[in-house]
């Protein structure tokens, strides 16, 4: 991320103008490419609206957004930055002030302090493509600019609850109907259709109308009901969050306190929010989002046209990349090896349709539209159209080789052909055939049509080409790519493989699996290491264990107990048991007590005298082994910068958002509190634990990760 670039602040009159029609004047917010609300935009509206005020024959003010977006949001960048004025509570103050009517007319996105703005303003109208919310506390925040209070105030304290916890985008009718917004216009034009409208307005008498005369907080009984709910509410689903709790207090003082005193709560409870360092992982996770697109290939080449697309088997993840496509209106066409295969791949594929309809979340002609979209096939030839294929069989060298051979065959000129593999060699894939060039890892992850990442690992023959090819393939399937070079797992499935090990060790010297994955949920993630294990299935580790048994490091420590459990069956949810029980198919496992007599077996076998663990010390143990490969991965540039592997495991692997990914979570506590823990545990194994030199270096030169992002 260049800061120069962003840091170099636009003067106020660049970013907001003013222009005279007759008695009103449209104010303008030409801040690309959000006009998000930063200091230059808070002070060119602060201008505007004193010298319209200040203007006896201007009868009204209306403010517009340039750009297909009226404001979303305050300017995240400035976040953790010394305060210029005038703030956003004082701008939305001298807004609500004004003795002239304000109208704001809203189209695109309206959000967080955009939305702020617009009530403070005494009339809001909406275009039918608007988009309001307050999404603040995905950002470890809330509203902060009088949105606990006018919210509230104009819809009622359950609907503005709602808003500000879920954070979510309503509708331009859903706000009409709501009252947040006073009217809806048709037209795609802001200034135009809003001048009009203000006009008929002042014809009607616009008047100054402020929220804080709004009654939405009148009937106090049902105010409380709706606090005491959502105070419930948060207790049992924040998982730790900060922000949500300070919300529903803002919203509680807004029901108890006169207006400016709400108004001031809420700036205290907001300033808390801002310290808390979840702000910092969870703008961290914003950002790097929306770099990891931003890769080399990306912008030195334009991607291939893809309308149309081949998917070869349809199994667990044939089936998700083909829903995938097909939501995103794609035509697919899936091959398998035979009738029966292609016959289960087809019902599969329906039954994520079906449970759709059966829900009311999709028509029967919906479905039928999009399976319309679908070809089932046995022949490979069915795909020499196609402009992208996928292939996503057994994961094994050979089979795979076997498939690309066939597509090499079929496929016209120009196809880009991608490989699901989870670890194997695409380089040795690619050399396979004769257009290397045209071959790309396409890393989904399981459900395919739900999980977010897409690990876009790149072989060393794949032009810019087909690199940019699969990138704007992501941006069309709604996925967050990250670009990774070819190794054994890639970015995730390699540092999986090592943390895993290191909770291997923890489990072996004395925790039992329970233990290690209730820390982990303390941590912040949703399942622990075990109970993901079972959900994914213990085989597909096993057969991974298995395929590196030749080239593994005799001195290297090998814990046993999962090849136990799979030599008995056990895989996991799917075999009803693996280090959990499942009893009549539950989806909540129970421990096992006779995984805990397998594990003293195997204890007894290494004469290990099992020792308590704490959960902090389980966690220093877990996050230093994915810190330290993270950043091999890094220094290998396997991974393009630190945030690549941050956004990585946000987006594929649960790791708590608030804490914005392990390089990240690494950098807010300290890499030399990192190195240290790793030269304490290299005492007892100093071939697991030895440090990375980048995170040597960094620490040597008092960097953080974040310099090389
Ligand atoms: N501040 C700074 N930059 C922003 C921004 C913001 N608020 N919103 C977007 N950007 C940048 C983004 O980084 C990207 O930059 C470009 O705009 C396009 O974004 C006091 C405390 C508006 C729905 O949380 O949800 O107000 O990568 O790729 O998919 O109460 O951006 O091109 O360099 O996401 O079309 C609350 C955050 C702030 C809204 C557009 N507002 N933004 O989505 O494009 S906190 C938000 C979004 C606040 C007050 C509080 C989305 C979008 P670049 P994009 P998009
Ligand atoms: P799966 O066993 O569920 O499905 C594989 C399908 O491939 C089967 O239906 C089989 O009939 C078909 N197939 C085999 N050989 C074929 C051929 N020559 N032509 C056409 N079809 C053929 O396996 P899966 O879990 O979907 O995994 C597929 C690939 O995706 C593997 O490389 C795996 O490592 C990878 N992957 C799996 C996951 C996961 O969580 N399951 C996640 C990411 C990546």
């Amino acid at each position: 991320m260049n800061n120069a670039v962003q840091n170099a602040q636009p003067a106020a009159a660049e970013v907001v103008r003013t222009a005279r029609h007759g008695a009103v004047v449209c104010v303008t917010l030409d801040s690309p490419p959000v006009n998000a609300l930063s200091s230059a935009v808070r002070k060119g509206l602060w201008r505007a609206i004193e010298e319209a005020e200040a203007d006896s024959s201007v009868q009204a003010i209306v403010l517009v957004g340039q750009g297909g977006n009226f404001i979303a949001g305050a300017d995240i960048r400035e976040f953790g930055k010394p305060p210029v004025p005038p703030t956003l509570p004082e701008l939305c103050k001298r807004i609500e002030v004004c003795n002239k009517p304000v109208v704001a007319v809203l189209n695109g996105a309206v959000l967080g302090g955009g939305l702020e703005i617009a009530m403070a303003a005494h009339h809001r109208i909406a275009l039918a493509d608007a988009r309001l919310g307050l999404p603040e506390v995905q950002l470890g925040l809330m509203p902060g600019a009088g949105g606990t209070v006018r919210t509230p105030y104009l819809i009622g304290a359950q609907a503005a609850l709602d808003m500000m916890l879920s954070g979510r985008h309503v509708k331009a009718q859903e706000a009409f109907d709501l009252g947040l917004v006073d009217r809806l216009v048709e037209g795609d034009n802001a200034e135009t259709v809003g001048l009009a409208c203000v006009r008929e307005l002042l014809d009607q008498g616009l008047v100054v109308r402020r929220a804080r005369d709004a009654g939405g907080l009148a009937n106090a009984a049902e105010a409380q009901a709706a606090i005491d709910a959502a105070k419930a509410d948060v207790a049992k689903k924040s998982r730790g969050l900060f922000s949500p709790g300070k919300i529903v207090e803002s919203v509680q003082a807004a029901l108890e306190l006169p207006f400016d005193e709400a108004i001031a709560f809420e700036r205290q409870a907001f300033l808390a929010c801002l310290d808390s360092p979840q702000r910092a992982g969870l703008i961290h996770a914003f950002f790097s989002e929306r770099e990891t697109a931003k890769v080399p290939e990306a912008r030195a080449a334009t991607p291939r046209k893809v309308s149309a697309l081949g998917v070869i088997g349809g199994g667990t993840m044939g089936v998700g990349i083909t829903v995938a496509a097909l939501d995103a209106g794609l035509p697919v066409t899936m091959v398998e090896r035979d009738a029966e295969a292609i016959a289960r791949g087809q019902a599969n594929v329906e039954k994520v349709y079906d449970a759709l309809v059966s829900k009311g979340r999709m028509s029967e002609a919906g479905k039928s539209a999009v399976m319309a979209r679908y070809t089932p096939s046995t022949r490979y030839e069915d795909v020499r159209d196609a402009d992208l294929v996928i292939e996503a069989v057994f994961e094994d060298i050979e089979t795979k080789k076997a498939v690309f051979k066939e597509l090499d065959r079929v496929c016209k000129p120009g196809a880009v052909l991608g490989t699901n593999t989870s670890f194997l060699d695409i380089d040795a894939i690619a050399a396979s055939i004769s257009r290397p060039q045209d071959v790309i890892g396409l890393h989904f992850f399981s459900p395919a049509n739900v999980m977010k990442l897409l690990e876009i690992v790149v072989p060393a023959k794949a032009s810019a080409e087909v690199v940019a090819t699969a990138f704007d393939l992501a941006r069309k399937l709604r996925k967050t790519p990250v670009r990774a070079g070819v190794c054994d797992g890639f970015i995730g499935n390699r540092i999986m493989a090592v943390y895993k090990q290191a909770v291997d060790g923890i489990m072996e010297d004395g925790a039992s699996p329970y233990e290690i994955d209730e820390a982990l949920r303390g941590f912040g993630y949703p399942m622990g290491t075990f109970q993901v294990a079972d959900l994914a299935g213990g085989d597909i580790g096993w057969a991974t264990r298995k395929r590196r048994a030749a080239t593994r490091d005799p001195r290297a420590r090998y814990v046993h107990v999962a090849d136990r459990l799979c030599e008995r069956g056990w895989f996991g949810q799917k075999t009803g048991r693996g280090f959990y029980l499942y009893p009549q198919g539950a989806r909540t496992g129970q421990p096992d007590p006779e995984v805990l007599a397998i594990l003293d077996e195997e204890r007894d076998k290494k004469g290990i005298i099992p020792r308590k663990f704490t959960p902090e010390e389980i966690v220093r143990r877990y996050m230093a082994a994915m810190i330290n490969e993270g950043a091999r991965v890094v220094e290998e540039g396997i991974a393009l910068r630190p945030l690549d592997v941050d956004v990585t495991f946000l987006a594929g692997y649960g790791f708590p958002r608030y804490r914005g990914g392990p390089m990240k979570y690494a950098d807010m506590v300290g890499l030399d509190t990192v190195l240290a823990d790793l030269q304490e545990f290299s005492r007892e194994d100093p071939l697991f634990w030895k440090p990375a030199a980048l995170l040597e270096r960094l620490v040597a030169e008092g960097k953080k990760f974040e310099s090389l992002n």
